[in-house]
């Protein structure tokens, strides 16, 4: 074999090195670092004594050696291994031990299973004038070209200069292609310290499980694509499992249940509370998982996010710091991060004051205000309700409310396109008959595409409809403000449309106790849809949009 310059395999897009660097390490020692790195733990095997010499350095080391009766049976415990920890290994003596191994190795191969065969094989130096030695099949590379068969990329480690580049290739088509492996030492280059130093790229998952578990103030920003991926579970068990707290960012509300014990609240930049942006700003590792950075998502580029300070992973990119790595699957990455159990240290969840901390208590002759239509709201939740919010102070206000269970929350909340509720309230209720959609939608975008009430009766849904009707654009009178003929819309008696397009039923709510019937009257009616006409003072408006339109107009 040719012997190559070692240098560090890099991505193409890295834009520096990741490099860990390695000198003094024998090839037995450099070997086993590595297995560590990809988060093997143990060793299935049975030792013989042409691997013997391994076998005692792996006994010195962090991995734990776990014998079995038979080579083919150590291949199928390191293949389950591989399978539920993301990759395994199997240390085995030359031939006897080795070729008990090929039918568990092909089943890894067939169902891509990472399993790493690790083989000893007489030294170099036996190997002078072809002796017959114990073992030996046909000459002394039999054993090779059976694995070269059986496996996605092979090695034997008879080069100093090249065995740790070579290491670093196998063991990356094993992560990379989810297939078994082969490497074979001779029995006298275990021990054998390569002169030059090495350096080679940490894989994504070392570097962040290293991250996670050297920095002081982990957290998670989940996203929306942990729900379009289906990953909520996904995620709380990385959460749980390394015990890291848990914000979601507005597109991603409703991920997970907001009444987790490591759920902190709502990333919204300097939009959202104060309590939760310090706690998210102030992390050293922070976990960015399936996040669409849209304006409002990150509070009208208020956040204040160091991407030195970031783990930014997405169905379309993984970024560790700087470091870009290519063709990473979110849910590998998710799911291989937890597997690995990396252990930040915990940090103290802090209380924020919202609606589950406060207890709701009626006050009947208050006038209505979208906050208390909010906060009443929030008592009737369940895990049967999606909640769908469409564009203006609905869909601020709305992100107040605590999803309990696997309550959903839909909203347009990056293109923001008004008029989407209702339509939307159709289609969920087409697609997920056995839930009930509760709709939060102001005057002027139901103006819009509220004739969609005709469907939604039509087809016989129980379907909640709120009107936050505080007569026009509120958003835009507080973006703009002054009083300006544009932002007002003409005033509908909404409540009447049900009767109108023939089924259904109006309310209509002007103090608190009049919501407070209606909305028990609506939820106790499942056969038929409700609207509640919310008639709010034009000034009211949530705390959200308030910081909201604050930021914005600093900006326009
Ligand atoms: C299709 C569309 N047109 C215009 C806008 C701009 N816009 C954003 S909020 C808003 C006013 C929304 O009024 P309303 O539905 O009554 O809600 P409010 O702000 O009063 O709570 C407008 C016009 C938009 N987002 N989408
Ligand atoms: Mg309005």
């Amino acid at each position: 074999m040719a012997h190559t310059e070692i240098t560090a395999v890099r991505s193409q897009r890295q834009a520096s090195p990741t490099a860990a660097s390695v000198t003094g390490l024998s090839i037995g020692e450099y070997l086993i670092r590595r297995l560590q790195d990809y988060g093997i733990g143990h060793v299935f095997g049975i030792p013989g004594d042409y691997i013997l010499q391994f076998y005692s350095m792996l006994d010195a080391s962090p991995l734990e050696i776990v014998t079995t009766t038979r080579e083919d049976c150590a291949g199928f415990a390191a293949d389950a291994y591989a399978r539920v920890q993301g990759m395994g290994a199997v240390c085995v003596t030359y031939c006897v031990g080795g070729l008990s191994l090929c039918n568990s190795v092909a089943g890894a191969y067939a169902e891509k299973s990472p399993v790493v065969v690790i083989t000893g094989s007489p030294g170099l130096k036996e190997r002078h004038n072809n002796p017959l030695l114990h073992h030996r099949v046909r000459d002394f590379r039999t054993q090779y070209d059976v694995f070269e068969k059986l496996c996605i990329a092979c090695t034997e480690l008879h080069d100093p200069l090249i065995a740790f580049h070579e290491i670093d290739r196998v063991l990356h088509a094993a992560a990379r292609y989810k297939r078994p492996v082969y490497i074979e030492i001779p029995r006298d280059m275990v021990g054998v310290v390569p002169q030059q130093p090495h350096q080679f790229v940490q894989t994504h998952l070392v570097e962040a499980e290293r991250w996670l578990n050297s920095c002081q103030r982990a957290a998670i920003v989940g996203g929306v694509e942990i729900h379009r991926f289906g990953l909520q579970d996904d995620l709380l068990a990385l959460a749980e499992k390394s015990h890291i707290p848990i914000t979601t960012t507005m597109l991603g509300k409703s991920i997970i249940p907001e009444t987790h014990p490591l759920f902190v609240g709502l990333y919204e930049g300097a939009m959202g509370n104060d309590v939760v942006t310090k706690f998210v700003e102030e992390s050293d590792c922070l976990l960015l998982l399936g996040t669409f950075m849209t304006d409002i998502n990150l509070g009208i580029y208020t956040a204040n996010l160091d991407p030195g300070k970031c783990i930014y992973a997405t169905s379309e990119q993984l970024r560790i710091r700087h470091h870009h790595f290519e063709n990473v699957l979110l849910v590998d990455f998710i799911r291989e991060l937890a597997a690995r159990h990396p252990k930040p240290p915990r940090r103290p969840i802090p209380v924020v004051q919202n609606l589950a901390t406060e207890k709701f208590v009626l006050k009947p002759q208050e006038p209505i205000r979208v906050a208390r239509v909010i906060a009443r709201l929030n008592e009737s939740l369940n895990d049967e309700t999606v909640v769908i919010a469409d564009i203006g102070d609905s869909l601020f206000a709305a992100t107040e409310l605590v999803i309990r269970g696997r309550t959903e929350f839909v909203s347009p909340a990056y293109y923001t396109s008004m008029g989407f509720s209702i339509p939307a309230a159709l289609g969920t209720q087409i697609a997920r008959p056995d839930l009930r959609s509760v709709v939060i939608v102001g005057d002027g975008a139901f103006q819009m595409t509220g004739a969609e009430l005709s469907s939604l009766i039509r087809h016989k849904f129980p379907t909640i409809i709120i009107v936050l009707d505080n007569g026009g654009y509120g958003t835009e009178r507080f973006l703009h403000p002054g009083k300006f003929e544009f932002n007002e819309v003409q005033p509908w008696a909404y409540h009447k449309l049900p009767e109108v397009y023939g089924g259904g039923k109006g309310y209509e709510a002007r103090t608190e106790g009049e919501f407070d019937e209606a909305l028990r009257r609506a939820w106790a009616d499942t056969k038929n849809l409700s609207l509640i006409q919310v008639h709010l003072d034009r000034d009211d408006h949530s705390v959200a949009l308030q910081r909201l339109t604050e930021k914005l107009s600093k900006r326009i």
